[in-house]
């Protein structure tokens, strides 16, 4: 089974609790532990990158440590071509729709897609949509993002659309790392609706379910629970471990019912 067979084999049982790591942020082998603890409680894969270029030295030992110490894949989420390691099983190989940069919407995927295909890393088609989320963070910074309104769904739905058109499987609403404000509900809600709307079933074929990421300052069972029921497929949480392993527990347990 791959990354991705695998994902959508626990969806149709579960919805999913990803565990983000930032291999700036912490040694490789405090990240290989935080990644066993993470498995034990229940998360159901490991990702790894950050919105800062990653040291590739970094990167590539954390995940040959976090290979070592868990069982769960491990799916890079890089921030550029440079990020990538055939250490991984995968990566999201995303776009960030809503940048006003050509970089970061195709330049960095057209210089990385030899080396995820030299690597036989497996591709998981990715939109990446950083929305509003109350400050500006590393993420929006960095990625010269045109963040999509809180009160305007309708932004956030088009996007969806369009990547679901494209062929993409996952569609992540992202508020950034550490950030004030979680992507709001309303917004989760718009998005899933759209993308189950059978009328709009491209080729009227079943296959090809698009999943709705959520992730971004997610910081208790009660705020991911909260998205899931909004029709979240997948939450995210990274910077909560850091603070405290007990939310994280708290917060997988919840996500996993
Ligand atoms: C960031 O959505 C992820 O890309 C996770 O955010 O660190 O705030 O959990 P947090």
């Amino acid at each position: 089974m791959n990354v991705l067979e695998k994902i959508e084999a626990t969806r149709q049982k579960k919805p999913l609790h990803f565990t983000l790591i930032d291999p700036d942020r912490q040694k490789p082998e405090e990240a290989a532990e935080l990644a066993a603890q993470a498995e034990e409680w229940g998360s159901d894969a490991i990702m790894v990158g950050g919105s800062q270029a990653a040291n590739i030295m970094f990167l590539d030992e954390t995940v040959e440590k976090i290979k070592q110490r868990c069982r769960l894949p491990v799916i890079l989420f890089p921030s550029s071509h440079s990020a990538l390691t055939g250490k991984a099983d995968a990566l999201f190989f995303m776009s960030l729709l809503n940048s006003r940069s050509p970089r970061f919407i195709i330049e960095e995927q057209m210089a990385g897609a030899v080396v995820v295909a030299q690597n036989g890393l497996e591709p998981l088609s990715m939109a990446y949509l950083i929305v509003e989320s109350g400050a500006t963070t590393s993420a929006a910074w960095v990625g010269d993002v045109k963040p999509i309104p809180r009160d305007k769904p309708a932004f956030a739905v088009g996007y969806a659309l369009a990547a679901k058109f494209f062929g993409m499987r996952f569609i992540y609403l992202e508020a950034g790392s550490g950030a004030k404000d979680t992507v709001p509900e309303e917004m989760v809600a718009a998005v899933k609706k759209a993308l189950n709307d059978s009328s709009l079933k491209a080729g009227g074929s079943e296959a090809g379910k698009v999943y709705v990421i959520v992730g971004g300052g997610i910081r208790d069972a009660a705020t991911a629970q909260a998205k899931i029921r909004a029709g979240a497929d997948i939450i995210v949480t990274g910077t909560i471990a850091e603070e405290s392993r007990e939310r994280l527990k708290e917060i997988i347990k919840a996500v996993k019912g």
